[in-house]
């Protein structure tokens, strides 16, 4: 007999405060159920209308069953169920760009959030700033409804600044530098093209808090969709799985103060929230992507798969050895202590976190993840043998063809560009030299710096493979 729907357990919902846009699993898993837990504890009108901005498939698997969904935590000894009931809708925005302007610009709308990951600022990851070429800017600075989000949140500024009411608060979640503030560069450098007063306005009134997000979330398969029904015995077309950690912490800076009462429920509200984004963009992000292409190669599928093996999770602490001097702890956060619970995460063998789907989207993640270190270390003479290695595994991955000769699905918004960088090269010098290039990845003052031992590393890579080359770095200690 299928398993009933789950259905919402309580017929009303809050008002809608907040408009989500790029409604993924992590924010479903993360966002949704802190401010979930923050109306439980304080009231509060924060219901949340997600915004998918390119395909339907959360909108229709959410739909029927009212909006609620469960979340998983793979808690030990036994995983726990919860239903989350904090979201009022979801709309698709390439079917109605129009409604969604509408949600943004209500002005009982206090907060718009996003995670749209990285390519989603269509900025140039280098240098921080807005990708004037990008097709979809292009398109959004031509075009009254949008594309991208960075056209949604100005022209919904616009609409809401044209009715006389206040900006919204952008709360950006993603795993970018500074966040906030790249955010606000890129949205004033769009605005200031639309037209410079609007730009002006949302200098002066608009407020982008910084803020650092992290739990552990892998996509949602058909076997945990399977897991979630035998757990409930309610079928639900799109539970979130995670791990039991979850970290916001976010700079208290909203128009009006107007937010949810997060700190009750353990959201960190701080002044800067510098010192916790570095440290979990190179310490957690930067191992992540080192693991994910150097465990690939490998044949690692998963993350807890990688650094179970023994040569890997070595390399991972020699990643922390390389990563930690050039880390400013947040106060009270002992940096060998935070190593040691990121090592305990990774290694959840509930936590099935694909090494192919953090090796996703590599031109837009390594200037955050790795190159920042790489250059503080490089500055100063401090170690870089390790970060090093993975920089040459996303070259090597890049190229598109595994160890053992077979064809891997590269995912990225530069693959063109790679691709052409790189077409007909054979020896590791030639390919790095070709990559370091990219002036969008790599700045122009970094790669002279890096050409020697990035050099060095694909040497060892291509001709031992990824395993027997972390050996190599291991054998010289
Ligand atoms: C991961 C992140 O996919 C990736 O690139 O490194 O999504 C990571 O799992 C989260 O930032 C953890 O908070």
């Amino acid at each position: 007999m299928p398993a009933e729907q789950l259905t919402p357990t309580s017929a009303s919902r809050p008002k809608t405060g907040i408009v989500h846009l790029g409604l993924g699993a992590l924010f479903r898993a993360l966002g949704c159920v802190f401010v979930a837990d923050a109306m439980t504890a304080s009231g509060g009108d924060w219901g949340i209308v997600g915004v998918s901005l390119r395909s339907p498939k959360v909108r229709d698997a959410l739909r029927p069953q009212g909006w609620a969904y469960t979340s998983l935590t793979m808690d030990v000894p036994a995983p726990v169920a919860r239903q989350i009931e904090v979201l009022n809708d979801v709309l698709v925005a390439p079917e109605d760009p129009t409604a969604v302007l509408d949600a943004m610009a209500d002005p009982a709308v206090k907060i718009v959030s996003l995670t749209v990951t990285e390519k989603g600022y269509c900025h140039t990851p280098a240098t921080g700033l807005l990708n004037t070429e990008h097709p979809d800017i292009l398109h959004d600075l031509a075009h009254a409804l949008p594309r991208s989000a960075i056209g949604y949140l100005v022209r919904a500024l616009q609409r809401r600044r044209d009715a006389g009411h206040a900006p919204f608060t952008v709360l950006t979640c993603d795993n970018l530098p500074k966040n906030g503030k790249l955010l606000r560069t890129i949205v004033l450098d769009f605005a200031r093209r639309l037209e410079p007063d609007l730009a002006d306005w949302i200098a002066e009134q608009g407020r982008f808090p910084c803020s650092m997000v992290d739990r552990i979330t892998p996509a949602t398969t058909e076997a945990d969709i399977r897991t979630v029904t035998e757990l409930t015995g309610l079928f639900d077309a799109a539970p979130v799985i995670h791990e039991p950690f979850m970290q916001w912490a976010i700079e208290d800076d909203f128009v009006g103060g107007e937010r949810p009462d997060l700190e009750v429920v353990g959201v960190e509200m701080v002044t800067n929230v510098l010192r916790h984004e570095t440290m979990k963009l190179r310490m957690l992000n930067g191992t992540h992507s080192a693991l994910a292409y150097t465990g690939y190669l490998a044949g690692h599928k998963t993350i807890s798969d990688t650094i179970c093996d023994p040569v890997f999770s070595r390399y991972t602490q020699d990643l922390w050895s390389e990563i930690i001097p050039s880390v400013d702890a947040p106060d009270g956060v002992d940096l060998s202590s935070y190593a040691d619970a990121l090592h305990a995460r990774y290694r959840n063998p509930e936590i099935h976190h694909l090494t192919r789907q953090i090796a996703m989207d590599g031109s837009q993640k390594l200037p955050q993840r790795l190159l920042g270190t790489l250059r503080s270390n490089l500055n100063v003479g401090r170690p870089t043998a390790a970060l090093c290695l993975a920089i040459a595994a996303w070259m090597r991955y890049v190229c598109g063809i595994d160890e053992v000769g077979q064809p891997i699905e590269v995912l990225d918004p530069r693959l063109e560009d790679i691709r052409a960088l790189t077409a007909g090269l054979q020896t590791p010098t030639e390919i790095v030299t070709a990559l370091l290039s990219m002036e969008s990845v790599f700045p122009s003052d970094l790669a002279p710096l890096l050409r020697a031992p990035v050099i060095a590393a694909a040497e060892t890579l291509w001709a031992l493979g990824a395993r027997e080359a972390i050996k190599t770095l291991q054998d010289d200690e």
